[in-house]
């Protein structure tokens, strides 16, 4: 083969330049003179996805392989970002791409703003997922992404006139470059009707499924390639359709109009994704979607299983599946049925199958954020399975019984069925009772999950419980997003931090050295100028490069507390206005992140944030000092220009409310400082960059819980702080509001009265541990020091340690041997 093809291979520039010729003449079919951006931006693309094939095929070849393992990540989401960047990156041929164009007379970096990101997911948990398909690829493990084509992503958020306005991710429209449509991998899910008892031929009482509808799942695959691994992993996305056979059964009867609507119901389940970071109770789609593509996935696993041997008793041999979080939890039940119903398996011998195979990742503390599902709706769409979830629980709960016998009380705690008034089936009961381990995802996160929503489960089966702490890709979260300090580190350290990120600590030697540091705050500065005239074009806001860009990125919530952070913005500005001459260290407060459209509290938040904005940046008085500006927008392709500009990180969360985060090591690795509560994952980089490398401050998540149970009452802090007392009446005295006090009253009013997350016992020590942070940046070089040693010592927090400890704590799945 070799030299075949050269021009379809070929990473020399001369190949480059022919492939994109080629692509541009015949896939997009476009003479040059006509070709328009988005024709170049496909050609380019096509070139590039050539060139990932052969280590692809050779990657699907393996999955004939019976001695490989698969590890399958099961995720409602996957956050990828624009892929184009990432694979010049992982394939080692940007500049090749880049002198290839230019030869073209084209401008690479205006092809990769051309691509529409694949926004199919809301934020942590969908882009984690992503961050997982990168390590898994290049670690070399056979991995497969599974989860749902959604046809419109997370919308795109407008402000206008300070409220966002949602607009349909339309991310399809001009093509997809990177998917293959596999119209032969198909299967059908069932959905809703009713179950029969019948007796087979060997005289055994079996049931039958008889469904009201069937839809049709197709594969689309995306390769993932890996950072120059030669392995290339699968991303399978299922997309809905309707079945063939049923449109002409029922337009052989004559009902059209039926069949009609049976093609619209089939092709709704993968329209949208639900633009909510916590569920909806009672969103009869919602538990389509997760069936649908949880069915077609093991329906998947089992074709595949069965090409590689003969019989599925040693299907938890081929298929490591990791849930991602509850969504996709329907799999204990359905891999049950496909064992039991289908295949013919004895109760015991499934069921044993199914625990080998299965592990269940937590995602949330927060008790409303636990995935539910009516009874009623539930058996309705899955009538079946709630009958093997009965018998799954009759199961469970008589071993309960048996071990911890007359504690009834904990037999209903730990019941799948809430029964307490309307009853639920209680997804991450399902998930638990149904997986060999059951992770959190990070350190603090873990014990707490112990201590409060699966502390029943902990009890009886301590021994499933681990801990993971997430990570983030090195390669999309620097390499390809910061340039400019992957140059810097390379040429002291060489570029082996890139896989192993703990070599970064070679920088520790460089930390006091002159030149270094300038180099240092060279880059850093460039970065923000380049975000300064991103901010101006999308807002109109001018900010100054040299000013401390400190930065809130996140999903708008109340638990994380953006209003915090205004509260601080309003603090400042009241010392000026006091005092037009005080000493206030210049200031850029860049907010970014969505509200689901349904929460009020968020989307009121991000007007106040306008409001307030308005009225400081507009003050003479402030003279430029502090400028607020909320990034319309916020998603993956934003984010790689906010966090390498950023000088200062927001992880400003109530102790004890955020998992992990993942924003938070994207800051640090790209060398902004974080402010930050003892939550999350924020406890473990403290631990890593050391305590002096950090601002600290506010309640642990122990000290929460006591005040909580103490009858905490935010007035006695307003009564108190005089401060916040005045920013606090600002807001509600209609200052930010053109004089309106109905607009933000019911932010007011909550915290006055409720401050669920409180925000008032923290207001002064997040204000005093602001008062530090602007002291500390004006000492250029002590700050510099810090941001170095932050980088240095962010080894820990890759994706790539995170799945090294799945594979072997949780999955026992190992990399391809080298070929
Ligand atoms: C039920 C459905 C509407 C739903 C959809 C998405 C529920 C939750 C979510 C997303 C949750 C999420 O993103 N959680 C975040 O996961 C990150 C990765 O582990 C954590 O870092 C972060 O703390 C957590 O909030």
């Amino acid at each position: 083969d070799e030299g075949r093809e050269e021009f379809r291979r070929g990473s020399a520039v001369d190949a480059l330049t022919r492939a994109i010729l080629d692509h541009l003449y015949f896939t997009q079919a476009r003479p040059l003179t006509l070709a328009t951006r988005n024709d170049w931006y496909m050609a380019l693309a096509y070139a590039v996805r050539d060139r990932m094939l052969d280590d692809w095929l050779k990657s699907l070849s393996h999955l004939r392989n019976r001695e490989l393992k698969i590890v399958s990540y099961l995720s409602a989401e996957f956050l990828m970002g624009p892929h184009l960047g990432n694979n010049l990156v992982n394939l080692g041929i940007m500049e090749p791409a880049r002198e290839a164009l230019a030869a073209l007379g084209q401008d690479l970096d205006e092809l990769l703003r051309q691509e529409e990101e694949p926004g199919l997911g809301n934020g942590g948990l969908g882009r984690l997922a992503a961050c997982y398909l990168d390590s898994l690829a290049t670690l070399r493990v056979p991995a497969i992404g599974y989860g749902i084509r959604y046809e419109f992503g997370i919308f795109d958020q407008e402000i206008r006139d300070g409220w966002q306005a949602e607009k349909t991710d339309k991310w399809l429209r001009l093509g997809n470059p990177w998917e293959i449509c596999r119209p032969e991998i198909t299967y059908e899910v069932k959905v809703g009707g009713h179950t029969e008892r019948f007796t087979d031929e060997k005289g055994c009482v079996r049931v039958r499924w008889v469904p009201n509808k069937v839809v049709k799942g197709v594969a689309y695959d995306t390769p993932v390639a890996g950072y120059r691994s030669g392995v290339t992993d699968l991303l399978r996305l299922w997309k809905s359709e309707a079945v063939e056979s049923f449109d002409f059964q029922a337009f052989n009867v004559g009902d059209y109009y039926r069949a009609v609507e049976a093609k619209i119901f089939s092709e709704t389940i993968s329209k949208v994704l639900y633009p909510n970071d916590e569920p909806e109770i009672g969103k009869a789609l919602r538990l389509g979607q997760q069936y649908f593509f949880v069915s077609c996935s093991l329906q998947d696993m089992v074709r595949i299983h069965l090409l590689r041997e003969n019989s599925l008793d040693t299907f938890a041999a081929s298929f490591a599946v990791q849930l991602n979080d509850t969504h996709p939890s329907i799999a204990v039940a359905e891999l049950m049925r496909l064992l039991v119903d289908e295949h013919q398996f004895e109760w015991d011998a499934a069921w044993q199958i199914t625990r080998a195979t299965l592990a269940y990742t937590n995602h949330t503390l927060l008790p409303e954020a636990l995935e539910k599902w009516p009874l009623p709706l539930f058996a309705s769409i899955l009538p079946r399975h709630l009958e093997i979830i009965y018998e799954i629980n009759r199961r469970f709960l008589d071993e309960v019984r048996l071990v911890h016998q007359g504690d009834d009380q904990l037999a209903a705690r730990l019941s799948i069925i809430d029964e307490n008034g309307e009853r639920y089936v209680r997804m991450a009961h399902l998930a638990s009772v149904g997986s060999h381990a059951i992770n959190g995802v990070a350190a603090l996160h873990t014990e707490l999950l112990k201590q409060t929503v699966l502390k029943d489960f902990y009890e009886i089966h301590p021994e499933l419980f681990r801990n993971v702490t997430n990570g983030v890709t090195p390669r999309r979260w620097m390499v390809l997003s910061n340039p400019g300090l992957t140059r810097l580190i390379t040429e002291r350290i060489g570029d082996g931090w890139v896989t192993n990120p703990d070599e970064l600590r070679g920088l520790e030697p460089f930390v006091a050295d002159q030149t270094f540091q300038s180099a240092w705050q060279k880059v850093k500065r460039e970065n923000k100028s380049v975000l300064a005239g991103v901010i101006k074009a999308r807002t109109g806001i001018v900010v100054d490069p040299a000013s401390l860009f400190d930065v809130l990125v996140k999903r708008i919530h109340e638990y994380k507390r953006q209003h915090l952070k205004v509260l601080h913005i309003i603090t400042l500005y009241n010392r000026i206005k006091h005092d037009p001459q005080a000493d206030v260290t210049p200031r850029t407060f860049i907010f970014g992140g969505k509200a689901a459209p349904g929460y009020f509290m968020a989307k009121l938040i991000i007007k106040l944030v306008n409001s307030m904005g308005e009225v400081v940046n507009s003050d003479p008085d402030v003279a430029d000092r502090l400028k607020v500006v909320f990034f319309p927008d916020f998603n993956v392709t934003n984010g790689q220009m906010v966090y390498p500009a950023a000088d200062l990180s927001e992880q400003i969360s109530t102790a004890g409310k955020e998992a992990s985060g993942t924003g938070n090591m994207k800051f640090s690795l790209n060398g902004a400082l974080t402010i930050g509560t003892l939550d999350g994952a924020n406890v473990e980089i403290r631990e890593e960059v050391g305590a002096e490398n950090f601002f600290l401050f506010g309640l642990t998540a122990a000290e929460v819980s006591d005040l909580k149970s103490g009858g905490y009452d935010p007035r006695k802090w307003y009564g108190e702080k005089t401060e916040l007392r005045e920013a606090i009446d600002q807001i509600a005295g209609g200052l930010f509001s053109h004089g309106d006090r109905g607009l933000f009253q019911p932010l007011v009013e909550h915290l006055l009265n409720r401050d669920d997350y409180l925000l008032l016992a923290d207001y002064q020590a997040y204000i005093d541990c602001q008062d530090r942070v602007s002291a500390a940046f004006r000492d250029r070089k002590r700050w510099t020091e810090m941001s170095i040693l932050n980088v240095a010592r962010m080894g820990k927090f890759s994706s790539d340690r995170a799945i090294r400890e799945y594979c072997s704590d949780i999955w026992q799945a190992s990399p391809l041997p080298q070929d």
